[in-house]
């Protein structure tokens, strides 16, 4: 009794790999799972010199913890929580930390703290990236709350966190849901990310007429330069699986309606909260949204001359020019991201470090990338950079990269080839290096309908014209 070092609550896929992680590190585990039978079944598969301790009830498991206690929930985000805190309140006592690691939103996790800080505990909510892979061997973290709560399991979480040149990949992110924020972020920038590669794959395949296996030698190509990441290194990999059925490129077999579980569309949501542009992920949200339309988009294909239109009227950009429109809108939704950090941190006071949040993601989490590296160093060198491509590396290179993006939107629009992401990305860009936007006509219209008034660029003070009565 009393002899593990942490508790894990939820053994599905990231709680049993988690486990599996903190234990290899040295900790003693206590698991414990709704379902005992998946207890039981983990033990069986991985309990041999392990130490683990199987627990079938809540109580079981308060009892078998050091004090005070740690208590890692993996459950799957949302009333799950709400439900296993509150059954396992009555076996906590004040000074015990409850750490939620599943995906909550962070509001959520905003009033659990209050709530589970009010009865003497302390709570952490923490973001963890990397997928079954990353949990087992090193992931992300993004924690978050009670600042003693984080000391006392600094040591732990550096312990199983990822690494790269030996830094491991958690740094504390502030109060409350300071953390969940950074991963729900995370996520929004991995779906534009994953975007921005479809819509490159389609412009390789439809457009430049490339095969998945040459596609395939494509990325990893671009995998070895300025797009190195694991998520270039993995669509290489999976441009080059067969379908055992057919022999042909098991990802031309794949249904394309994309899935969401929410997370991007709560960066939407928040983006839209605070007024913060990012259009790129937004633009990879609705995507997804618009792919899961199909039978519309077959009766449109239809209707609409779904082939893609012969002759381009734009010349058809070089591969390598595809490489710089890709890495270029990267750079933006990386930006467009940050940005939204940054007002979070201002508007909900979590004193976010960009620079750490960039060092953090370039290992074990699935944005991780060697742009990050970049990242950091810009945001170290100007930690209140107005946005990341005014940082002279980023705006050398987008300022390189901009004619073959240009090219390259400019042929997919005449081929007919969707490109959601990588248009509104140099969009955010030509918007951001516009000194003069056409808002002024908009600021037009709302006087002359609704008398909502304009400032003027020649006078100070508020303007209202009666615009029906001037010629
Ligand atoms: P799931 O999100 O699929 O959740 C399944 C676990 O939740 C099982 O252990 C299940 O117990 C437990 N659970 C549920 Br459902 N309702 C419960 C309740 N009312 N009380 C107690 N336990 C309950 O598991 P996962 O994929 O391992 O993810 C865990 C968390 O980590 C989630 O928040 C997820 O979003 C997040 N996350 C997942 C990934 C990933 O790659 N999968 C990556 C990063 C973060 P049962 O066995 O009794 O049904």
């Amino acid at each position: 009794m009393d002899s593990c070092d942490i508790g894990v609550i939820g053994l599905a896929v990231m709680g049993q790999n988690l486990a599996l992680n903190i234990e290899r590190n040295g900790y003693r585990v206590a698991v414990y799972n709704r379902t005992a039978e998946r207890t039981r079944q983990f033990l069986a598969e991985h309990g041999q010199d392990k130490q683990l301790v199987g627990c079938e009830t809540l109580a079981e498991l308060a009892a078998n913890l050091k004090r005070p206690r740690r208590v890692l929930m993996m459950v799957k985000a949302g009333n799950a929580v709400d439900q296993v805190i509150a059954e396992l309140l009555p076996y906590l006592e004040p000074g015990d930390i409850l750490i939620d690691g599943g995906n909550s939103f962070f509001k959520d996790t905003e009033r659990r703290a209050q709530e589970v800080e009010a009865k003497g505990l302390l709570y952490l909510g923490m973001g963890i990236s990397g997928g079954e892979e990353g949990a087992l061997k090193g992931p992300s973290l993004m924690p978050s709350g009670h600042r003693h709560a984080y000391q006392a399991l600094e040591g732990l979480l550096q312990a199983i966190a990822a690494k790269v040149q030996g830094e491991p990949c958690v740094t504390y992110l502030g109060h409350g849901g300071g953390g969940h924020y950074v991963k729900m972020v995370h996520n929004g920038i991995e779906y534009a990310d994953m975007q921005l590669i479809a819509e490159t794959y389609d412009l390789l395949q439809r457009g430049l007429g490339l095969k998945a296996e040459q596609i395939s030698q494509t990325f990893a190509t671009w995998g070895q330069g300025v797009l190195n990441s694991y998520l270039i290194e993995i669509t290489a990999h999976i441009l080059k699986a067969l379908d055992p059925l057919s022999g042909a490129p098991l990802v031309e077999k794949i249904l394309d309606v994309a899935e969401q579980k929410g997370t991007g569309k709560w960066t939407s949501e928040e983006a839209l909260e605070l007024g913060v542009p990012i259009p790129t992920l937004q633009a990879a949200v609705e995507a997804r949204a618009l792919s899961a339309q199909r039978t519309l988009r077959l009766e449109a294909a239809r209707q609409l001359d779904g082939e893609l239109l012969g002759e381009a009227s734009s010349p058809a950009p070089a591969v390598a020019d595809l490489e710089q429109a890709l890495y270029a809108a990267k750079i933006c939704s990386y930006a467009q991201g940050m940005a939204l950090l940054a007002q979070a941190s201002q508007t909900y006071g979590y004193g976010f470090d960009l620079s750490e949040v960039a060092r953090i993601w370039r290992g074990g989490c699935i944005i991780r990338a060697r742009l990050l590296e970049d990242i950091r160093r810009a945001y170290g060198e100007n930690p209140t950079l107005p946005n990341l491509v005014l940082a002279p590396f980023f705006r050398q290179a987008l300022v390189n990269a901009q004619s073959a993006w240009r090219k390259t939107v400019c042929f997919g629009v005449s081929k007919g080839i969707p490109l959601p992401a990588l248009s509104a990305a140099l969009a955010y860009f030509d918007s951001l290096r516009s000194a003069r936007l056409p808002a002024n006509l908009i600021q037009a219209q709302r006087d002359y309908f609704g008398a909502h008034t304009y400032r003027r660029i020649d006078e100070e003070g508020v303007f209202h014209t009666e615009w029906q009565s001037m010629e």
